[in-house]
């Protein structure tokens, strides 16, 4: 049996930070053991957690010290599932006091059990045909309610704006008006009919939506009607679900995965997992190909240092598994891109829905505006002086301001 362990960070606080993490290494495996008679002790010996670091951060003035302390798992304690993992490292702990699930470090052997993205950055990249710049992605404002011929509208500006994607709201499950399949089918057809003028393709991520054990099917049935991707509320469904969808060779399209409650778990500083783990690294092993999250800088910002890190874990070339593609979020004008191309690189999805929809000029001018913007960033030209060639713009840069 493998001898390989998963190391876990948490950060927390405690009279004796050392005895604490000998607490959990004990009370998350085996439950008891010095009182165990010596015999038991070497039959659990190797389900047996270890405490392996304490680092005091802080001293308190309750006489506690808020730190970080490592645990240390056997990998034989778990399946290899991500719902065996959160539970097996933080499932009751999550509950017992001022600890947060800060890291998790995976041997080898782990990560291979998980399928990852299938598609990620390059194989993404090779269905647009586009190597040397950030993608674009525009978000419909909004799809609940809306006549199916309002969408339709909608999907033909975003394309003809010269976006790489369209994503559907995540919101958007009562779908009565424009349905799941009948929308990827009219869709397709009008990225067709925008490719055959501008040249350019354009991929619609559906929302994937429905009961948990119709996921797999439902995601069939899109790709057969022609899905270019799939959006997911990968938290409100589990990672398992995603992981499923992600590990089907009949899912023949790129998930895309959406934040939506993460907020549930990452901005305490005392509670929950933190963001870069949660929708980094879990998000990734899970299998999502693209990873949206709040941006450093727009309308729901998450700590800039936490966003880089979260984005690294996507990115890293280290683990074995595909790169998921980074899509800073939330917010996002024109006038913030010089901004996310400096700090995320040019393996990021540039995502909007209000700074596009909100253009002076309408969707298809707030794509455009979002396309001079990227090719000015990758240039290392300042927005102004690309502004002067591109009315949008122009247009845009006046009612959001921003750029360098
Ligand atoms: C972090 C998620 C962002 C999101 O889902 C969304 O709809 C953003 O819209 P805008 O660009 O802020 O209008």
């Amino acid at each position: 049996m493998s001898e390989e362990r998963i190391t876990v960070t948490y950060l927390t606080q405690a009279k004796d930070l050392s005895k604490k993490a000998e607490a959990i290494a004990v009370g998350m495996t085996v439950g008891s053991w010095t009182d165990l008679p010596a015999a038991k002790q070497a039959e659990l010996r190797p389900y047996l957690g270890e405490a392996v670091k304490a680092e005091p951060l802080e001293q308190l003035g309750n006489g506690e010290t808020r730190g970080l302390i490592t645990v240390s798992y056997p990998v034989r304690n778990f399946t290899p599932d991500i719902p065996s993992l959160l539970t097996g490292v933080f499932g009751k702990l999550s509950m017992d006091g001022r600890i947060k699930l800060v890291d998790i470090q995976f041997p080898p052997s782990f990560f291979t059990a998980f399928p990852g993205p299938k598609y990620g950055i390059d194989g993404i990249r090779e269905r647009l045909g586009v190597f040397d710049r950030p993608l674009l992605m525009s978000i419909f404002k909004a799809c609940l309610g809306l006549p199916f011929d309002d969408l339709k509208t909608q999907f033909r500006a975003q394309a003809e704006g010269g976006v790489d994607l369209v994503k559907d709201d995540e919101i958007f499950f009562a779908d009565d008006r424009a349905p799941f399949l009948e929308r990827i089918r009219a869709f397709r057809q009008i990225a067709r009919e925008t490719q055959e003028k501008t040249g350019k393709p354009v991929l619609y991520a559906a929302n994937l939506t429905g009961p948990v054990h119709e996921l797999n099917d439902r995601a069939k049935r899109a790709v057969e009607a022609g899905a270019d991707c799939l959006l997911f509320n990968v938290l409100a469904y589990g990672f398992d679900a995603l992981h499923r969808l992600a590990a089907d060779p009949d899912v023949t399209v790129p998930l895309m995965a959406h934040p939506a409650l993460a907020g549930a778990f990452y901005p305490s500083p005392d509670y929950g997992i933190a963001a870069p783990l949660l929708l980094g690294k879990l998000t990734r092993l899970a299998g999502a190909d693209l990873v949206l999250f709040p941006s450093p800088y727009g309308s729901v910002a998450m700590e800039k240092a936490e966003a880089l890190q979260l984005a690294g874990n996507l990115t890293s070339t280290d683990i074995g598994l595909k790169r998921s593609f980074p899509v800073p979020s939330a917010g996002i004008h024109p006038g913030l891109v010089p901004q996310l191309y400096a700090d995320f690189g040019n393996d990021q999805v540039v995502n909007a829905g209000g700074g596009i929809h909100g253009h002076p000029g309408g969707a298809a001018a707030g794509g455009q505006a979002f396309v001079a913007a990227i090719a000015a960033a990758v240039a290392g030209k300042p927005l102004a002086e690309a502004a002067e060639s591109s009315e949008p713009l122009a247009a845009a840069l006046a009612k959001w301001g921003g750029g360098r």
